[in-house]
């Protein structure tokens, strides 16, 4: 292989394997296969890694209490189940997700959320979903917004760097009539590096030998 096509070839590498990272997905919870069934004041499994505390949350199955997932946004990871995150005591509970992430790594956090679905026939008529990431006792927003009862499912996401012992915190603040936004498709991804200095600067060196060897062959 000659030097300019060794070149080109690492080249194509580099942005290929950046390409591949973009797309790395280290977490995804479409909350489909903890039950066979709608579970109110459920709690997750100490084998996940969500933790809940100060409330409650339901896992709902498409169809029971006249609530649906997704059309059409949930393709990831199945369409039957999904949180309702003010579950059934009037304290809409704190759901935690730790330990899964690599210190210094940027990610991008994806879910889908929509309204409560029955703001309509007396509950609450908007909700507020609010996440952040714990950093000791200091709390970063990553989303906060107030979705209306009948707000259709949507994509939320925020980008952030982990840090050891960060906590990401999904809750449904103020909400205490037992009706809550809807949360599904939790998804992390790891953002790549952008192609580094010294990447840039073996690739320049290698064009320039690449015109040295040209020069001389002519
Ligand atoms: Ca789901
Ligand atoms: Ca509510």
């Amino acid at each position: 292989m000659s030097t300019g096509r060794r070149v080109l070839t690492s080249l194509a590498l580099v942005l290929a394997s950046g390409a591949a990272l973009a797309d790395s997905v280290v977490f995804l919870d479409g909350f489909e296969s903890y039950s066979s069934g709608s579970i109110l004041n459920w709690t997750p499994p100490v084998s996940s890694p969500w933790t809940l505390s100060n409330g409650t949350i339901d896992l709902i199955h498409t169809g029971n209490y006249a609530l649906s997932a997704s059309a059409g946004l949930d393709l990831l990871n199945g369409q039957s189940f999904f949180l309702d995150m003010d579950g059934s005591t009037h304290q809409a509970g704190l759901l935690d997700l730790h330990n899964i992430l690599t210190p210094g790594q940027q990610y991008q956090l994806d879910f889908i959320v929509s309204g409560n679905q029955r703001g309509n026939i007396g509950y609450t008529t908007s909700d507020t979903v609010d996440v952040a990431l714990l950093q000791g006792s200091t709390a970063i927003s990553l989303v906060n917004t107030t979705l209306a009862h009948n707000a259709p499912w949507q994509i939320q996401n925020a980008t952030f760097t982990y840090q050891s012992g960060d906590i990401i915190r999904f809750r449904d603040l103020g909400s205490t009539d037992n009706v809550g936004y809807l949360l599904d498709n939790v998804r992390i991804s790891a953002v790549p590096e952008p192609i580094s200095m010294v990447m840039l600067g073996f690739l320049g060196a290698g064009m320039l030998g690449v015109r040295k060897l040209k020069g001389k062959k002519q």
